[in-house]
C-alpha cells in the first residue's frame, strides 16, 4: 500500500480518484475558451504542485489566491492542497488596503492573482512576508519568471501523505461588521458537505453540470462550483465576468446547466429581466419558451429567499428555488428546503449529517418550538477556529457546536425560519421584532424591490423600525406612496411592527456576499 490506511488528502479524493476510477475523461469544467476534463485539471494541478514545490513552498505555507472563475482556479487550489500547502481563496472585489490585510494577517509567502485584478493588487503598500506574486491570465499564461517554471515543471506528482484532520484551505469571513476572519477548515471538510447537501439534497450526479453565480472565491461559490461537481465527477460553467442576467441566461442555455445557484438579489433581477423580454415577444408567445429549460433546481442562499420570489420563479420556469443558509464556518448549507418539500419564507429542515439547535440567549438552554432564539449547528465541515482570532473563536466554537449569530425558530413540523441576524433583531416596545418579517411584507407591495429594516429612534428615543426601500422600475417616490406602505404594513402585521419612517433609495448597501450591510443603513 502506497499510504497507511488514515492517509487523506482531499485533492486524491476530488481529483485523482476519478482519474483512477475511469473518469479521467469526464468534462470538469466548460468555458468558453474550450473544455476541460478531470485528467486535464490534475495534471494543471501536477504541474501547479511541481512549481510550488520548485519556490521552496512548504506544507502548511498559505498561497492567497485572487484568482477568477477560470480552469487555473482548480489547479491552482488543488496543486497546492495536493503538495500540503493551504490555499486561501479570496474575493476578487476587494481593496488594496484589505488585500494588504489578507497577505499580512495570513503571513502568506505566495500570492496567485489573475492579471485583471494587477491594477488593484499594484496599490498594496506594505507587504510583510511575500515573496512570490505569480500572476496568471485568463489563458494560464504566467509571468515571469513562473511561465518558464511551469512550463518545465512534470504533469506527474505523487500527492502528499495528510490525513483528515491536517488543515487543508482557508477562507476568510467578512460578516456584516468587524474585520475578516481566518477560517481554517481541515481536509475532510469538502467531502463530508458534498456528501450531506451534495448528495442529500441536490441529489447531484455524474451527468449535472452547475453554474455557480456566486464565484468561486465565495465559499458558497466554492462548493457550487468546485467541490459538488468534482465530488461525483460532474461538471462545472466557468467564467471570469460578472454574472447579469443577460449573461446568466446565454451560460445556462449554451452548456445546457443543470443546476444553477444563485441568491435572491439576481433571481428577483433574472425576473425583472425575463418580463422585458416576454413583453418585445408579445402576448402569443410561448411561455415554455426561455433559456432556462435544462434546469432541474436552482439552490439559493446570502440572505433568506423572500417567498414571493419562490412563487414568481416557479410560475415562470417551472423550476424550484431551494432556499438554506450557510456559512463559512460551517462551509456550506446546513438547513434546506428540498425538492418537492418547500415551504416558501423558511430555511427548510436538516440537511442530514448537521444537527441544529436553537438555544436561549445564555446559550445554557435549547428553546422549545415556535421561540425565537439564537441557531446552533453541529456536523463535521465546521471551521477548527479563526486564525489568530482567540476570542472570536471561543464565541462561535462551542465544543462540538457552531453558534451561527443568526436567529432563527423551529415550527412544530420542524421546519427552520429564519428572524434576522442576531444582532439585527429589533426589540420594540420590550417585544422582539424580526425585520426580515417587515421586509417580506414590504415586498409582497408591487412597487417594492427590495427593503431593509433597522431600528432607528423616535423622539422619544426608542427603537422602531424604519424601512429603506428600492422601488421597481414604473414606480416614483411620493408622500402617498409612503404613506401607502405603511398603510400596507398596518394592515398585514402586528400594528408595533409597521416602519415609523420610509426612505426611499437606489440600492442598499451589500456585502460582496450579497448580504444587506444594516449597520450603513443604522
Ligand atoms: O455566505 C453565505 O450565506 C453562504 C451560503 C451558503 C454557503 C456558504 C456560505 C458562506
Amino acid at each position: 500500500k502506497l499510504y497507511p490506511e488514515e492517509f487523506y488528502n482531499s485533492a486524491d479524493w476530488f481529483v485523482d480518484r476519478h482519474v483512477r476510477e475511469g473518469r479521467g475523461d469526464n468534462i470538469c469544467a466548460y468555458t468558453d475558451k474550450g473544455n476541460y476534463t478531470y485528467r486535464d485539471i490534475q495534471k494543471m494541478a501536477n504541474k501547479m504542485a511541481n512549481m510550488f514545490k520548485d519556490l521552496d513552498i512548504r506544507m502548511g505555507d498559505r498561497i492567497i489566491m485572487l484568482v477568477l472563475d477560470t480552469p487555473w482556479f482548480y489547479s491552482t487550489f488543488w496543486g497546492a492542497v495536493k503538495m500540503g500547502a493551504v490555499p486561501v481563496p479570496s474575493s476578487t472585489m476587494l481593496t488594496p488596503a484589505d488585500y494588504e490585510y489578507y497577505l499580512n494577517d495570513s503571513q502568506a509567502r505566495t500570492l496567485v492573482v489573475s492579471s485583471r485584478l494587477l491594477p488593484v493588487v499594484n496599490q498594496i503598500e506594505e507587504l510583510r512576508f511575500l515573496k512570490n506574486m505569480i500572476v496568471v491570465d485568463d489563458d494560464g499564461v504566467f509571468s515571469t519568471p513562473y511561465q518558464q517554471i511551469y512550463a518545465s515543471a512534470s504533469d506527474e506528482f505523487q500527492t502528499v501523505f495528510t490525513s483528515a484532520d491536517d488543515v487543508a484551505f482557508w477562507l476568510y469571513t467578512s460578516g456584516t461588521t468587524g474585520g475578516p476572519k481566518g477560517a481554517v477548515h481541515s481536509q475532510s471538510d469538502m467531502q463530508y458537505s458534498a456528501e450531506a447537501y451534495g448528495k442529500h439534497i441536490l441529489e447531484i450526479t455524474e451527468k449535472d453540470i452547475c453554474y455557480s453565480a456566486a464565484r468561486l472565491f465565495f465559499t458558497y461559490g466554492l462548493g457550487n462550483a468546485m467541490f459538488f461537481p468534482m465530488s461525483v465527477g460532474a461538471a462545472a460553467v466557468l467564467n471570469p465576468d460578472p454574472p447579469a442576467p443577460a449573461h446568466v441566461f446565454r451560460l445556462i442555455k449554451t452548456y445546457k446547466a443543470t443546476l444553477f445557484f444563485g441568491v435572491p438579489t439576481l433571481f428577483g433581477q433574472m425576473l425583472i429581466t425575463q418580463d422585458k423580454i416576454d413583453a418585445e415577444k408579445g402576448a402569443g408567445a410561448d411561455p415554455k419558451d426561455h433559456d432556462l429549460v435544462s434546469l432541474r433546481a436552482c439552490p439559493s442562499a446570502g440572505e433568506a429567499l423572500p417567498p414571493d420570489l419562490y412563487h414568481k420563479f416557479k410560475a415562470r420556469y417551472g423550476v424550484e428555488i431551494l432556499d438554506g443558509p450557510g456559512s463559512t464556518e460551517m462551509l456550506h448549507i446546513y438547513l434546506s428546503n428540498k425538492l418537492g418539500d418547500v415551504k416558501p419564507g423558511s430555511s427548510g429542515k436538516p440537511v442530514p449529517g448537521y444537527e441544529e439547535k436553537i438555544m436561549d440567549e445564555e446559550g445554557k438552554n435549547e428553546l422549545p418550538d415556535g421561540e425565537v432564539g439564537n441557531l446552533w449547528i453541529k456536523g463535521r465541515s465546521s471551521l477548527r477556529y479563526y486564525w489568530r482570532k482567540r476570542d472570536k473563536t471561543a464565541a462561535t466554537v462551542i465544543g462540538e457546536w457552531v453558534n451561527s449569530g443568526d436567529k432563527y425558530y423551529k415550527d412544530a413540523e420542524g421546519y427552520y425560519w429564519p428572524s434576522g441576524r442576531a444582532d439585527d433583531m429589533l426589540k420594540v416596545g420590550g417585544i422582539w421584532v424580526s425585520p426580515l418579517e417587515v421586509e417580506n411584507c414590504l415586498r409582497e407591495h408591487a412597487s417594492v424591490m427590495e427593503c431593509a429594516v433597522v431600528g432607528a429612534m423616535d423622539e422619544e428615543n426608542l427603537v422602531k423600525p424604519k424601512a429603506f426601500v428600492v422601488l421597481n422600475q414604473g414606480f416614483a417616490q411620493s408622500p402617498e406612496l409612503e404613506k401607502e406602505l405603511k398603510q400596507w404594513v398596518l394592515d398585514r402585521l402586528a400594528k408595533f411592527k409597521y416602519p415609523r419612517w420610509i426612505v426611499f433609495i437606489d440600492s442598499l448597501p451589500k456585502t460582496a456576499t450579497g448580504k444587506i450591510q444594516r449597520f450603513k443603513l443604522r
